[in-house]
């Protein structure tokens, strides 16, 4: 998918490069029209900045989903800490916004392989957000898509009821998991499926 946006990105960055190289050499011609053939050309290469711009980030997409250039590869996942604070939806967002979802283990390898880059990547208070939450119905903790997970490393069960929804993973007790409030501010790890 990236890649598509992608290859559709460079095309038509490709066209308007040809519009302004095109307008260009037409505006010499006529004198009173310059200034409305300049404008017209500034807007022309603030848009193109701003493909490339998209370009960029499409690549660093793209880069994060296919070879992990930065974060740890675990079992054909890609994981990428943040250290940044942010609230349960906020993080899942972004995490979203590059292409990925809150990191979620499925199982007791992957939670360990994420407890220890947490540990290494996320330096201080080593808890963060998991894509993991009750928010729909109470005691029934869901991924961020909804579906139901069948892994679960609680430290004791959740019993945070409705006020704590969101899953968190904490080093203080090796990786196991606590619920908290949503709207903590939390550091996190996002998860890329990789070939
Ligand atoms: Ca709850």
């Amino acid at each position: 998918m990236a890649r598509i946006r992608l290859t559709i990105c460079l095309f038509v960055a490709i066209l308007l490069l040809g519009q302004i190289s095109g307008q260009s050499s037409r505006s010499k011609n006529k004198k009173d029209r310059r200034s409305k053939e300049k404008d017209k050309d500034g807007d022309l290469k603030s848009q193109i900045d701003k493909l490339w711009r998209e370009v960029n980030s499409l690549k660093e997409m793209q880069a994060l989903q296919t070879v992990c250039l930065r974060g740890t590869k675990i079992h054909k996942k890609c994981y990428l800490a943040f250290e940044e604070t942010k609230h349960f939806h906020e993080a899942n967002e972004d995490c979203i916004a590059k292409g990925g979802t809150l990191a979620i283990p499925r199982d007791a390898d992957q939670n360990n392989a994420l407890r220890d880059y947490g540990k290494k990547s996320l330096p201080g208070a080593g808890d963060f957000w998991l894509g993991i939450n009750d928010m729909v119905t109470e005691g029934k903790f869901v991924d961020v898509n909804g579906i139901a997970i069948n892994y679960f490393n609680w430290d004791r069960s959740p019993n945070g009821g409705k006020r704590k929804n969101c899953a968190m993973l904490t080093q203080s007790s090796q990786g196991k998991w606590v619920d908290k409030v949503c709207r903590t501010l939390k550091k996190y790890v996002c998860e890329f499926i990789i070939p």
